[in-house]
């Protein structure tokens, strides 16, 4: 496959997206930006939600790939769930399929495997093939989206780098995010790894930096081509003494998903 030059990247007035409109400029990209939201000093980016299948049909035609990082990104009603990150990533692949797009690169989340124990030091990494085991109805979509993207793959033969993404900050807000932190200048090498890489079929891999604490197996990403450069381990001395050691007897630190899987289900939002 080509190196994709114009990329649709959905989702560009959120966090992530917000960050990625300014890396990934630098490694050559056009970005056409879509949101539900208006963006931010991009008068044309298209500003739609992503079960406008009118708005999608337009936004997907030309482009070489796209990055999707829409949809809600944490715990919310199932209906509010269901509209945005179920049908709108159906919707999304059915546009592409239409359009001929040959690839997605998808913000898939460790919350799909949000239920799995984090590895006690000296046990070996979480690897790839880990059960989905959803934390959240917001994890439960990621699992869709990851099912949807092979389906495309084996049916239709659209391409799909599905990236469960850790904790994507500009620096880790917590202890537990020192094992899951993807540095924003790394989710920019990661993602663009995954736009060029040949022959992805369906991937899944995971997302962080090189973290000296890491939990999962990067070797998925890393043969994509992805070579992290940032480790949280810098942030760890003022971490753990402003908020202690982890406490193994705590599911929210004993477990991948951590609050996900111990807050109530349903936060505001
Ligand atoms: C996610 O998947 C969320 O989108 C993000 O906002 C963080 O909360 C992250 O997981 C996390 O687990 O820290």
């Amino acid at each position: 496959m080509p190196a994709p030059r114009t990329v649709l990247l959905t989702g560009a007035a959120g966090r992530i997206g917000t960050l990625m409109r300014s890396l990934l400029p630098e490694y050559g990209y056009a970005l056409r930006l879509f949101d539900v939201r208006p963006v931010e000093d991009a008068p044309d980016a298209i500003t739609a939600d992503l079960t406008d299948t009118v708005a999608l049909r337009e936004a997907v035609r030309g482009v070489d790939a796209v990055l999707h990082l829409a949809g809600i990104s944490r715990e919310a009603p199932f209906e509010k769930i269901l509209k945005s990150n179920i049908e709108g990533t159906y919707r999304l692949y059915e546009a592409a399929r239409e359009a001929g797009v040959p690839r997605i690169v998808f913000a898939s989340s460790h919350h799909a495997v949000g239920y799995t124990p984090v590895p006690c030091p000296g046990e070996p990494p979480i690897p790839v093939e880990a059960p989905h085991r959803p934390d959240t109805f917001y994890g439960l979509s990621k699992c869709f989206g990851e099912d949807l993207a092979r389906f495309y793959w084996d049916k239709h033969g659209l391409e799909t780098v599905s990236v469960r993404i850790g904790s994507c900050f500009p620096e880790p807000n917590s202890v537990r995010a020192l094992s899951i932190w993807l540095s924003p200048a790394d989710g920019a090498r990661l993602f663009h790894a995954a736009l060029t890489a040949e022959g992805v079929g369906h991937t899944v891999v995971y997302g962080s930096s090189a973290n000296t604490r890491r939990w999962w197996d990067l070797g998925g990403a890393r043969a994509l081509g992805y070579e992290p450069r940032d480790d949280s381990e810098p942030y760890a001395a003022k971490l753990l003494a402003e908020q202690g050691e982890p406490d193994p007897a705590d599911p929210a630190q004993r477990l991948l998903g951590g609050r996900f899987v111990t807050d109530p289900p349903i936060w505001p939002y």
